[in-house]
């Protein structure tokens, strides 16, 4: 399998302690913050200044090594930092002034945290005196932040500042990544401090287990060999670690089915004939039924997620676990493991090869002939597919299917958050590592443009494509500023039902068809059973983009898709928005309702496969 060859391991970054003469400069403690972001190697900020960080913005002028892209808003820099770390595998970086600034930053990092996404938020704090005294502009950032971090630190002694960049920097990307806030008082970074580079980090109760114990290993490749219906249940653990070659390896090695994650898709081809597809509330038929006949649930970074398991006790009532994850936290938390492994997931699976061909070479290999019967008729009476829509009408899969075709599996897509995202998943053929952004965990509307934004400016020669909603679109649209004045020309595909579509399915399926509050337009039809006419399509999203300095295009009629996406593949010197208009009724399927058990999967509206009951 072909990698993204630029896409690092995790936890590389340059080293705070790389040998290396030592640095002793006399400087402020926002030189020293630049300096000290110079020396970890970000090279990309996105933020925007105020009073606390201002001081920070001076000398930040001045550095040839860090760009700051200026965002329209805060929200905008955190999924920003998401994307550029999510598309590169290095840590992402924004900033922002205290009080307001820092909160507005809290639900990007929230998403970060839920999706063990590395990043590093540095905001300004007020003087360090004025802590505590309702300020203007003062913020617990820390407090508030306190549980959607990994870690955090609040900096009143400019000493300290080299220090905790190379430990924030080290502590995002190391072991299970996630966010890491830096809040520094205002007083911090306008005294004259003594920046030293390198630095000694002081983490002594940090130290994640990255390698396996190989009694484990042992036992997991036991249980593999000897299971006569197994499935690799992968999770972000494993695209996180850069381990898609070693998984590709165990599983042609063992013949293992393999489903990925939302938070997986990439790591294996979507192509691949091993390939269940994902799992969970909108997941293949395939993928859902093997974990729920499996009898070895071989779990590689996931987490159990309520979405992947339904209803928690019926979730793969016969399996025997195995359960490897770099957080011990995770083992356990949702469901027991029988054999618990803690590791990073590319050294537990360069491990597991060796253990599975010892096991092979003893003479014992598993047969899982019959489970491929099995499976593969189910590969084929359920593949994932959509109805046809009403004559003349574009229907979102189709426009997402063919966004993908046209394309190709090496462009970047990011998703926001409701149908058009599963639909992203399940049209978008993915075949490689780090091509597919979104908000798993949070489920953040508004995820899409910022994020798309971020992976641009971290992979400028990759096209970077936003599938977004009109719900969504409409959160975080002024980023498409940004992208026009900095020279990041992202293309958004704007699924655009006139509702907030996935809330409106839940209504039509659990709350009789009465659609409260979920239609946004207000011509004709916004009692919600008729689409938005011309003219009543508020706001015009073609006019908005342009505003903003894109190209607004706009798509209603199948027989102009592909023209209409090859257009706007074919500019690139400007951020281009496709509107299109789509038929409100589509629905996301299969789906299991939430709280039931995944053995209600349904594969369209009312219709449960019929699996037979003989491997129950
Ligand atoms: C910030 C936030 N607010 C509310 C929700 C609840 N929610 C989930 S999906 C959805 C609708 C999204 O609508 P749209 O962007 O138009 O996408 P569609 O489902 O129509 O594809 C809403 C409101 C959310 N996930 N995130």
């Amino acid at each position: 399998m072909t990698e993204h060859a630029a896409t690092p391991r995790r936890g590389d970054h340059p080293a705070a302690h790389a040998p290396g003469p030592q640095t002793t400069e006399t400087m402020t403690g926002a030189q020293s913050l630049i300096r000290s972001l110079e020396a970890v190697g970000a090279d990309t900020v996105f933020g925007i200044p105020g009073g606390a960080i201002l001081p920070a913005y001076d000398p930040l002028m001045d550095s040839t090594k860090v760009r700051h892209i200026l965002v329209r808003h805060e929200q905008g820099a955190g999924h920003a930092a998401t994307g550029y770390a999510q598309a590169t595998g290095r840590v992402g970086v924004c900033m922002a002034t205290s009080g307001p600034g820092a909160t507005n930053l809290v639900t990007p990092i929230a998403d970060a945290y839920m999706d063990s996404v590395p990043i590093v938020a540095i905001t300004g704090q007020v003087a360090s005196k004025a802590i505590g005294t309702d300020a203007f502009q003062e913020a617990d950032i820390c407090g508030i932040t306190m549980p959607i971090t990994k870690h955090n630190y609040l900096v009143t002694d400019p000493a300290e500042i080299p220090r905790v960049i190379a430990e924030a920097f080290h502590i995002a990307a190391t072991g299970r990544p996630g966010p890491v806030l830096v809040d520094i008082a205002k007083d911090a970074l306008q005294a004259q401090t003594v920046f030293r580079w390198p630095v000694e980090t002081a983490l002594p109760g940090y130290r994640p287990v990255t390698k396996p114990h190989a009694k484990q290993i042992r036992e997991a490749a036991k249980l593999l060999v000897n299971a006569k219906r197994p499935v690799l249940y992968v999770g972000g653990g494993v695209l996180k670690a850069n381990a898609g070659a070693e998984l590709r390896i165990l599983a042609e090695l063992t013949g293992a089915p393999v489903v990925t994650t939302l938070m997986a898709i990439g790591v294996f081809p979507d192509s691949h004939p091993q390939h269940l597809g994902m799992p969970g509330m909108h997941g293949s038929v395939p993928a859902v039924t093997a974990l729920q006949k499996t009898d070895l649930l071989f779990t590689l970074g996931a987490r159990f997620d309520d979405r992947v398991t339904g209803k928690l006790d019926s979730f793969a009532p016969h399996a025997k676990v195995v359960h490897a994850d770099i957080d011990p936290a995770e083992i356990g938390k949702n469901r027991p493991a029988d054999v618990p492994i803690v590791g990073d997931a590319r050294e537990v699976l360069a491990d597991l090869i060796v253990a599975v061909q010892a096991e092979f070479d003893a003479g014992h290999r598993g047969d899982y002939t019959e489970w491929w019967t099995r499976l593969n008729e189910w590969k084929k009476t359920y593949p994932v597919g959509y109805e046809p829509a009403p004559e003349g009408r574009l229907s979102p899969q189709q426009v997402i299917e063919r966004i993908g075709r046209l394309v190709g599996p090496d462009a970047i897509y990011a998703a926001g958050v409701g149908q058009h995202q599963m639909w992203a998943s399940q049209f978008i053929q993915f075949e490689k590592p780090a091509t597919w952004l979104n908000s798993g965990g949070a489920g953040t509307m508004g995820y899409a443009v910022p994020a798309a934004m971020g992976a641009k400016a971290g992979k400028p020669d990759v096209p970077v494509w936003a599938i977004d909603g009109d719900g969504c679109f409409q959160m975080t649209n002024q980023e498409l500023t940004t992208c026009t004045l900095n020279n990041l020309p992202i293309k958004v595909a704007v699924i655009n039902n006139g509702s907030l579509g996935m809330v409106r399915q839940w209504q039509t399926l659990f709350y009789n068809q009465r659609y409260s509050n979920t239609v946004l337009h207000s011509g004709p039809g916004h009692d919600g059973i008729e689409p938005p006419a011309q003219g009543t399509r508020i706001p015009d999203f073609v006019l908005l983009s342009e505003a903003m300095g894109a190209v607004g295009l706009r798509c209603e009629r199948p027989e102009d898709l592909d023209a209409v996406i090859k257009q706007a593949m074919e500019i690139n010197d400007r951020p281009v928005v496709i509107d299109f208009i789509v038929h409100q009724d589509a629905m996301v399927w299969p789906m299991v309702a939430a709280g039931t058990s995944n053995d209600e999967i349904q594969f369209a509206r009312g219709v449960r496969p019929d699996f037979g009951d003989d491997l129950d």
